[in-house]
């Protein structure tokens, strides 16, 4: 008789934790010998609802570059993990982390990029967060890429959009993998390759001169270099420490279509395909078709060496990790027919939206996971998902019940997709403790289950304050997700 049953529960190796980046947390710009970093001359946005992200041009880098002030580019004083790791990380501990997801600032080991010697005192920094995770037993997951780079690449090549950078990467990489190596059992390369490639952190200044379309053209070659410099990576790891495994990370954003109309579902069909495009590469080791035509009708060429296809085809990743904030509504575009395929992006009245209009999306969740387990049949991990907000601190208290609610049924969603019989390694929720945000600059856009005392303005004791969540997340973690 065939007998199947449908655990509803999470494996009992479920890595639960959470997770940051460099540029957001550490501060300490200026210390043991670190270079600047593409994500930290990116100026405060003015108004708290404005992308500031991607907005830098040769005149605002010259600017940037001269102000040694961490006000205006709050990055450079993150919330000074720096020097506060221990006291992170034991708060981590507190809640039975098992894995914590942290990326290396490139610019600490290699501070102009392709520097003769790494720095040391970089190095030393790393060495003793991994030593300070070992204590409790919380494995490390390391982005090595997340959003920034060493400045002095993007003067020099305009970052990806030069072959250049690959080698000096790739350099990079395979000092972190000898330097760790059998102290770090996950390592992602780039994080959200399909939008780290669109901003300045990445491919340089913006030059308003460029159509849309050789701006395009720029991106998509860019791209095309980080490809290979993550199968390279995913090759050096492989020969350097053969136990630890790599994956790659996507900004995954479902689309539905905006009506059955099935031009509608294909405008959405062909959406959600330009999103899974990245992981196809990275997953697959192959360009997609339905990508060499969008290519080749929109006049984009990608310049290929003689052997990128052949590393990309044996170096694919190991498994995919993606960040899950939202969902995406599409129409075809009737009035913009002339390039075909274009569409329109809409609101979904069926969900609610966070207070920077992210709408809110955990059945989303479920549905996505089983897409990509269907699609890749390769290990997934949920390594970002959360809910920014402005929180108040009353008497020493931040009563954050909707964090719990957005967690929790997201939680909930994953566990009915496990049911489905995804195989998901683990879940580290974005900014377990409170953040720089990426897209603002700013302080005010909270995650967190640990208050930073720290505003907009860089004002504040930098203390660390337990919200109503730290508890509600131990007891998540230590009932393996049973008691949400
Ligand atoms: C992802 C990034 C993170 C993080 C998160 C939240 O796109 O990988 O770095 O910042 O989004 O975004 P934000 O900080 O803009 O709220």
């Amino acid at each position: 008789m065939y007998n199947v049953t449908f655990p509803k529960s999470f494996p009992k190796d479920f890595l639960w934790g959470g997770a940051t980046a460099a540029n957001q947390v550490e501060g300490a710009w200026r210390i043991d010998g670190k270079g600047l970093s593409t994500a930290e001359v990116v100026k405060k946005a003015d108004d708290r609802r404005q992308v500031s992200m991607s907005d830098v041009t040769a005149e605002t880098l010259k600017v940037a570059l001269a102000d040694t002030t961490d006000v205006a580019y709050p990055k450079r004083r993150g919330i000074d993990f720096y020097h506060h790791y221990q006291e992170d990380i034991a708060l981590f501990a507190e809640m039975g982390f098992k894995v914590y997801r942290f990326s290396i600032a490139w610019s600490r080991i290699f501070p102009n990029g392709e520097d003769a010697q790494p720095n040391a005192a970089g190095l030393a920094f790393y060495d003793r967060v991994l030593a300070e995770l070992a204590k409790y037993n919380i494995q490390p997951l390391i982005t090595l890429s997340h959003y920034e780079m060493p400045i002095a690449l993007t003067q020099k090549y305009n970052g990806w959009a030069g072959r250049e950078t690959i080698t000096a990467f790739n350099r990079f990489t395979e000092t972190v993998f000898q330097r760790y190596q059998g102290k770090v059992p996950y390592w992602l390369t780039f994080n959200e390759i399909n939008t780290g490639t669109w901003g300045f952190h990445e491919t340089g200044a913006i030059d308003k001169h460029l159509s849309e379309k050789e701006q395009l053209q720029i991106r998509y070659q860019s791209l095309h270099h980080q490809f290979v410099a993550s199968a390279r990576a995913t090759q050096q790891l492989h020969e350097i420490d053969p136990q630890a495994k790599i994956g790659a990370m996507l900004a995954r954003m479902q689309t539905y279509p905006g009506t059955p109309n099935p031009i509608d579902v294909r405008a959405a069909q062909l959406e959600d395909q330009k999103n899974l495009f990245f992981t196809d590469v990275q997953a697959r080791g192959e360009y997609p078709e339905y990508m060499n035509r969008y290519f080749a009708e929109n006049g984009i060429t990608i310049k290929m060496a003689d052997e990128d296809q052949a590393l990309l085809a044996a170096y694919p990743v190991d498994f995919i990790s993606f960040s899950y904030y939202m969902t995406n509504v599409t129409q075809h575009d009737q009035s913009a027919d002339s390039m075909g395929n274009m569409v329109v992006g809409g609101r979904n009245p069926y969900l609610e939206e966070s207070d920077w209009g992210w709408q809110i999306d955990p059945i989303g969740l479920r549905i996505t996971l089983n897409a990509m387990w269907d699609r890749y049949r390769k290990p997934l991990f949920v390594v970002e998902n959360g809910l920014g907000a402005l929180d108040k601190l009353e008497n020493g208290h931040v009563h954050d019940q909707y964090r719990i609610d957005y967690l929790r049924q997201h939680i909930e969603q994953m566990k009915e997709a496990i049911a489905d019989g995804v195989h998901l390694m683990g879940y580290t929720m974005w900014g377990p403790i409170d953040l720089i945000s990426f897209s603002t600059s700013e302080m005010s856009k909270r995650y967190g289950f640990i208050y930073v005392d720290q505003d907009d303005d860089g004002n504040g004791t930098l203390k660390r304050i337990k919200k109503d969540s730290f508890d509600w997340y131990r007891k998540v973690i230590a009932t393996n997700g049973e008691d949400l």
